[in-house]
């Protein structure tokens, strides 16, 4: 080993080193850079190995340059790994930072379909009248749907009421008024029978502003000793000032339906026009919300309720018509067709 030429290599290899080591960029590199200079097959492992063949002079002198060396460039090795790993961190924090303070992805919140707030709306004001609220099939008998409402096969009402048959005696129910018979015969032979029916019905009509082929109705009946036409009147009345407003009136118009006499039509002052004629109400100041009537005699009868001790009242609303009316919407099916932009505009209803 020449010592000269250590003399100038020692130095020479330190510069090199720490230059190339200062321009590393990433752990990879620093590895392969300290197996280049500090590993096994480094330049200081050769001359740490040849050390022997020196005078002993020769051999501590350029043992302790080469030992010196190797210590600087480990030094300035783990520092570098410092840097680099406060390089890192900086970089972590810098691109993972979380900006709270930015709007977050807002919740769409849903809230009821108009359908079923007039539905609470119409069950909140009957039960504070002390209806119980109850629900019945939607797939009905012939029987119950028509023949024990006094709705005989080939009777003409049944033209009015057209449905979808599921076989000859099963059928979508037209209407909830089969609940009648079917809450009397369960409470019988108790009174008050009081109760509203909420639910879908069914019917073969054809789809327009103010039709649809699946509706909701509420049904309501009372049965009791001694009640009258004005028993109906008044419950009407309440209800129709409850969700209409306190100087809302209603109107009874003879009517006919098999399973009440007598029967009526009733109406409510038109909410546009306050009742002086408008086009909502083809000028007549009244619209109409529900069919209703004292239940008839057979149907008491058929539902086991004597005719002669017990006499009631009865009636089926339309809730979409009223929801229409209430909230002004001039199309039913607006109601079923999930458009968001319409059902958007009753988010705030309460
Ligand atoms: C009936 O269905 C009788 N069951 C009502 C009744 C009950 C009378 C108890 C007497 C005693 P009507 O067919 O008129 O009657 O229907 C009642 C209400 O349902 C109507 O006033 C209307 O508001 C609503 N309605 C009827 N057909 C449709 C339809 N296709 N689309 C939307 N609503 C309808």
């Amino acid at each position: 080993m020449d010592m000269d030429k250590l003399q100038r290599d020692i130095p020479d290899l330190r510069s090199k080193a720490l230059a190339e080591l200062s321009s590393l960029e990433d752990r990879r590199t620093l590895d392969a850079w300290r197996v280049e200079y500090l590993g096994k097959k480094s330049e200081i492992a050769q001359w740490m190995k040849m050390l022997g063949n020196l005078s002993p002079d020769d051999r501590r002198m350029a043992g302790q340059q080469i030992h010196a060396l190797r210590q600087t460039l480990e030094s300035a090795f783990t520092e570098r790994m410092r840097e680099m790993d406060e390089l890192e961190i900086e970089r972590k924090l810098r691109e993972e930072t979380l900006d709270i303070t930015l709007p977050g992805t807002p919740q769409a919140i849903g809230h009821l379909h108009p359908i079923t707030r007039i539905l609470m709306e119409i069950e909140d004001i009957f039960v504070k009248m002390g209806f119980a609220v109850v629900e019945g099939p939607e797939v009905e008998t012939d029987a119950y749907n028509f023949e024990m409402l006094n709705v005989p096969k080939d009777h003409p009402a049944r033209d009015m009421q057209d449905t979808f048959y599921l076989s000859e005696e099963l059928l979508l129910r037209t209407h909830t008024s089969p609940m009648q018979v079917r809450v009397m015969e369960q409470m019988r032979p108790n009174i008050p029978v009081k109760v509203i029916v909420p639910g879908r019905v069914y019917r073969r009509d054809e789809d327009d502003a103010t039709h649809s082929h699946a509706f909701h109705q509420v049904e309501g009946l009372v049965v009791d000793q001694n009640i009258r036409m004005s028993d109906l009147k008044g419950t009407l009345e309440e209800f129709a000032k409850a969700l209409f407003g306190p100087e809302q009136a209603v109107r009874l118009r003879p009517s006919f339906f098999p399973f009440t006499e007598p029967s009526a039509e009733v109406d409510v002052r038109c909410i546009h026009c306050k009742g002086q004629g408008c086009r909502v109400c083809k000028q007549t100041g009244w619209i109409e919300i529900l069919g209703a009537g004292m239940v008839h005699p057979n149907v008491l009868a058929a539902a086991g309720y004597s005719p002669d001790a017990y006499s009631g009242f009865a009636f089926g609303m339309g809730p979409e018509r009223i929801a229409m009316l209430k909230y002004g919407i001039s199309d039913i099916r607006l109601l079923y067709q999930n458009d968001l932009r319409f059902l958007r505009q009753f988010s705030q209803l309460r």
